[in-house]
């Protein structure tokens, strides 16, 4: 068997963006042709904000529709909803005995989040949300995991907690992996390239894969950038415009020193034109699928009822296995 693959994304928006798409979903889509990949819409870890309920069963199917349309091939991958595997919240449950109060108080996600919220704004689930993150991966005996680099403390806290239960009742979990691609890790608010792009952030910040595209036109157009003109990679002293160039090399293929003599001579307004054209046209039959997908919630439906099915009987071998070592009396029948 191939070694194995897990990752997940919230369904807190109706469109992923950019930043979601280069970070991750592109190697979720890669990893296909070495690994047993299996990939989940984690919609219990978005249950602490209260969603709407219509908002989030929109986009729980719309997310799980960019997957497909991003090139998630359920004939190769298992597709699930998160709630629909019900073990991810049992063994989220046995591994909060592992966890350390502190260890959890030091995750930088749940410090900014609970500082930006305040005492009142916090809840528990907030707290124990990197548990559940856990308890995901360590379901599937996952080797690695393919996200941005704002999930590698989180990765590192799984890492943890794997090596704690096996070294007190033997080789229960494999240890994952990390699988964060350097060049795309962290893809920056086109408003403001000190911050991650983010479905939290400002809109004119994030290039949404469901966004028109005279809307991604005019993002592009307006990205800040500085005062200067060449067109040239600089993160320090320009990381408007390096954000820029890693994007249109992700989606180019290109390299972005051949992006450079592209533009030399010119200035940032043929540059951005011309990003703005390669990602319009990259976007469109991603959008295209996505909204096939989401007109067809019968069918989207049923690809994630198949992959609930095949991945509840993984999940639940790994959690008996989990039950035994700890002791846990299993039903005769
Ligand atoms: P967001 O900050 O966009 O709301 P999130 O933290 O809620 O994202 P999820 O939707 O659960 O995250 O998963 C998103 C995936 O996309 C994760 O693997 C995350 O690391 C990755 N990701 C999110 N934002 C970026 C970014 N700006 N650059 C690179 N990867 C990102
Ligand atoms: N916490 C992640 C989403 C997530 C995840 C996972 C990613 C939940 N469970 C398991 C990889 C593997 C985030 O990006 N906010």
């Amino acid at each position: 068997m191939s070694p194995r693959v897990f990752s997940g994304m919230q369904p807190t928006a109706d469109s992923l963006h950019l930043g979601n798409y280069l970070g991750a979903l592109v190697q979720w889509v890669a990893l296909q042709e070495t690994h047993d990949t299996i990939y989940a819409v984690v919609d219990l870890h978005a249950l602490n904000e209260h969603p709407e309920p219509e908002a989030l069963r929109r986009r729980t199917r719309a997310t799980a529709a960019q997957f497909l349309a991003a090139g998630v091939d359920p004939a190769r991958s298992l597709l699930f909803v998160q709630s629909h595997v019900p073990q991810h919240a049992e063994l989220a449950w046995v591994l909060g005995g592992f966890t350390g109060f502190g260890e959890a108080s030091r995750m930088t996600q749940f410090k900014d989040k609970s500082a930006k919220q305040g005492e009142r704004g916090t809840n528990v689930a907030l707290f124990t949300y990197p548990v559940l993150m856990a308890a995901d991966i360590l379901l599937y005996d996952a080797e690695a995991v393919p996200v941005g680099e704002d999930q590698r403390q989180h990765l590192e806290l799984t890492r943890d907690l794997a090596q704690r239960v096996n070294a007190s009742y033997g080789d229960i979990f494999t240890v994952p992996e990390p699988h964060i691609i350097k060049a795309t890790a962290k893809i920056y608010d086109l408003q403001d390239p000190s911050s991650k792009m983010s479905k939290s952030g400002g809109p004119g910040g994030i290039i949404e894969i469901l966004d028109e595209p005279k809307v991604i036109s005019k993002r592009i157009r307006s990205a800040v950038t500085d005062a200067e003109t060449e067109v040239r990679f600089d993160e320090r002293l320009k990381p408007g415009l390096a954000n820029l160039l890693t994007i249109y090399s992700a989606l180019s293929g290109r390299s972005i020193s051949d992006i450079e003599d592209d533009f030399a001579g010119k200035g940032y307004g043929d540059f951005k034109g011309a990003l703005a054209d390669v990602v319009v046209e990259f976007l469109a039959p991603i959008r295209e699928a996505a909204l096939g997908w989401i007109e067809s919630p019968d069918k989207l439906d049923s690809v994630l009822a198949d992959g609930a099915e095949k991945a509840r009987m993984i999940a639940q071998g790994t959690l008996e296995r989990v039950y035994d070592a700890l002791g846990v009396v299993r039903p005769a029948h």
